[in-house]
């Protein structure tokens, strides 16, 4: 356990002649303790900043080494920013003369490889086919990371394509980037597919990062690597710039240590933008997402069970998963929560349902059209997925056919998303999502939030583009059996992997899901209970000079 507060820095800052060291797990800069890189928080590094004990290019520079540190063994950034210390610089330039743009000033932050930069650095969604290939402007959430201060530190490995590309493949691989690898356990599957984001937030390769969600790509890989992550509804935050597979399902959301940490990132990114309409749908002012985590959510809360998908589902769960789920409700329950059932009633029906697949590949078919015909520079002549296809399959370092395309080949035998064939299978989604999924639970139960092992939480909210956040709820026992992914190359469960428990709430309730999460976090912090296997040892006060 860390002892380290933030009380505690401000007072050392202040009075180092009188300093009495307080034990701490961390480094210490200057002769001034201070939380490790892995656990730090981001008040933390604001209180660093603000007292001169560091700069934003220290953090670079110590961010930068930790990521060449696990480069090689871990595959988890897949390119640096080159202008990452420049910015530092202008950072630190703006902070001496009193100018803080916000919370995340002078804050690096790792992004995943398929949100545009209009800067050095490629986004290929880990694909050859978009290397070289340029944007006319910054993504949307990028400029706002720029707006917000904040230092884009690099572009994180993914599974290719988001996981949209094979039926057989390996979570967090793509030909541009290579495997990624978890680390809590050797050879661990990161999940997927913001695989690099969730590894490099969960052992301090930058404060937190950014991943995107089309059905679990954030919350799965949260689960796995022992963070926080936040599904936002899709149309909080926008999609302009950033690689899709489906403008009905895409979100971008925070990969962090802490609810507080994901808070603080969710605040910068989320917002209206005339280049995304979906973003038309926010209700109205973004409310204050940090103030929002509240010790005292639970008190007077009606929070839902989805039992019946727990007992349909809970057969194939990991006792210790399923164990932890029930402490986790009684513990909500002693919080003051009153708990129900909220049963999605159609989840049965939906498992034999296929118009989700078909929903997918329509989406996928028309929006990397749209995509690939906003490059400024487009060095493969990419227009569409067939085009995709085949440069996929003729380009040796793909891997195909070993990493195979069958996902492209079922969608290119389908219509897209403008056919009048396309409205009936959205439906379906709506109505699974909807009155017979997580939004009905809500409604007919009168309950704000809904829980589930986040091993089973993504693919109904996807459905319908709810919220999710996922917070670290314990790990397997230390003596649990190996066992292997599918394409046989990743530990998919092992001794001492972590898995988290899912808030599940209505469109744009964001900041009653964190306040939940933030009572649920505070009252266990279980992220705190296991160690990574591999953590590198730089720290800042490897790279301050003193
Ligand atoms: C990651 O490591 C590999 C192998 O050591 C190296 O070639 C590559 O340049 C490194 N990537 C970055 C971003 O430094
Ligand atoms: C603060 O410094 C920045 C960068 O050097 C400069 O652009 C800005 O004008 C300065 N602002 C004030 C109020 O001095
Ligand atoms: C982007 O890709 C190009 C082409 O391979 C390469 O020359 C360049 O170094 C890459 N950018 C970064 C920041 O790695
Ligand atoms: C968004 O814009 C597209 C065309 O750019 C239009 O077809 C669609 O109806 C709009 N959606 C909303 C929700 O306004
Ligand atoms: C929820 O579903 C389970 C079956 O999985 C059932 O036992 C339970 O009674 C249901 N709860 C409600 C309130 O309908
Ligand atoms: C899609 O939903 C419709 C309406 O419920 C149903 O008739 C149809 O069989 C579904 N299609 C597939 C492919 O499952
Ligand atoms: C979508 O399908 C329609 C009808 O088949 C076709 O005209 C259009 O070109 C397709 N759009 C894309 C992006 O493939
Ligand atoms: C729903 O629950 C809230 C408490 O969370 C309560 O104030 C409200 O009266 C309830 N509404 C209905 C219709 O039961
Ligand atoms: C792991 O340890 C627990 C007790 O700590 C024991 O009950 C269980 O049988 C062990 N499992 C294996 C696979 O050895
Ligand atoms: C998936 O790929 C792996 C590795 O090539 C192979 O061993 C396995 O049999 C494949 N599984 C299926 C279902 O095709
Ligand atoms: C850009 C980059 O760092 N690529 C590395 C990713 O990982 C592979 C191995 O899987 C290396 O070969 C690349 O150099």
């Amino acid at each position: 356990m860390r002892t380290f507060s933030f009380l505690t820095l401000l007072s050392a800052v202040s009075s180092v002649t009188s300093l009495s060291i307080p034990p701490y797990t961390g480094t210490s800069i200057k002769g001034i303790p201070f939380p490790s890189l892995v656990d730090v928080d981001l008040e933390e590094l604001v209180t660093g900043l603000e007292s001169g004990l560091f700069t934003s290019v220290d953090l670079v520079n110590a961010y930068e080494q930790r990521i060449l540190e696990v480069n090689s063994t871990l595959h988890v950034v897949t390119e640096l920013n080159p202008d990452a210390r420049a910015i530092a610089k202008q950072a630190d330039a703006l902070r001496g003369n009193g100018t803080i743009l916000s919370p995340l000033h002078g804050i690096p932050i790792l992004i995943k490889n398929n949100i545009a930069t209009d800067d050095l650095m490629n986004n290929t969604a880990g694909s050859f086919a978009l290397l070289g290939a340029k944007v006319p402007r910054d993504s949307t959430i990028a400029a706002k990371l720029r707006k917000a201060g904040a230092i884009i530190l690099g572009k994180t490995n993914l599974s290719q394509w988001a996981n949209f590309r094979s039926f057989n493949s390996s979570n967090g691989w793509s030909a541009y980037g290579g495997q990624t690898f978890g680390a809590y356990y050797p050879g661990q599957d990161p999940s997927g597919s913001s695989s690099g984001s969730g590894v490099s937030s969960s052992i301090g390769l930058a404060l937190a990062a950014l991943g995107s969600e089309t059905s679990g790509s954030i919350l799965s890989p949260a689960d796995v690597n022992n963070l926080v992550g936040i599904k936002p509804t899709v149309g909080l935050v926008s999609r302009y710039l950033v690689i899709p597979i489906s403008e009905h399902q895409d979100t971008v959301g925070p990969m962090a240590r802490s609810v507080k940490d994901a808070a603080y990132v969710l605040q910068a990114i989320a917002g209206e933008d005339k280049n995304d309409n979906y973003t038309s749908a926010i209700p109205g002012p973004i409310p204050d997402y940090v103030s929002a985590c509240d010790y005292s959510a639970f008190s007077g809360a009606r929070i839902g069970v989805a039992r019946n998908v727990l007992d349909i589902w809970g057969r194939y769960t990991d006792k210790p998963v399923i164990d932890a789920f029930n402490s986790a409700v009684q513990q909500i329950e002693g919080a003051g929560a009153t708990i129900v059932d909220a049963n999605f009633t159609a989840f049965e029906q939906w498992q034999s349902d296929g118009n989700g697949t078909l929903v997918l590949n329509a989406d996928f078919l028309t929006n990397a059209a749209t995509y690939f015909s906003e490059l400024s520079v487009n060095p493969n002549g990419i227009e569409n997925v067939a085009d995709l296809q085949q440069f996929t399959h003729d380009f040796p370092a793909e891997k195909w056919p070993k990493r195979d395309t069958l996902q492209w080949k079922t969608a290119l035998k389908q219509f897209n998303n403008t056919s009048p064939k396309f409205w009936p299978a959205y439906q379906a989604n709506l109505f699974y999502g909807g009155e017979g999924g997580i939004l009905g639970a809500l409604k007919r139960t009168n309950t704000s939030a809904v829980l589930l092992p986040t091993q089973l939480s993504p693919s109904i909210p996807a459905l319908v583009g709810s919220p999710v956040v996922t917070v670290p709820m314990g790990f397997y026992p230390s003596n649990w059996t190996v066992a292997m992914n599918e394409f046989g190359n990743l530990v998919s469960t092992g001794p001492n992997l972590p898995f988290g428990l899912s808030f599940m709430g209505p469109k744009f309730s964001e900041a009653d899901l964190i306040g939940y999460a933030y009572a649920y976090e505070q009252r266990t912090m279980h992220r705190n209970q296991i160690s990574p296997y591999l953590v590198p040892n730089i720290e800042i006060a490897n790279v301050v000079k003193t």
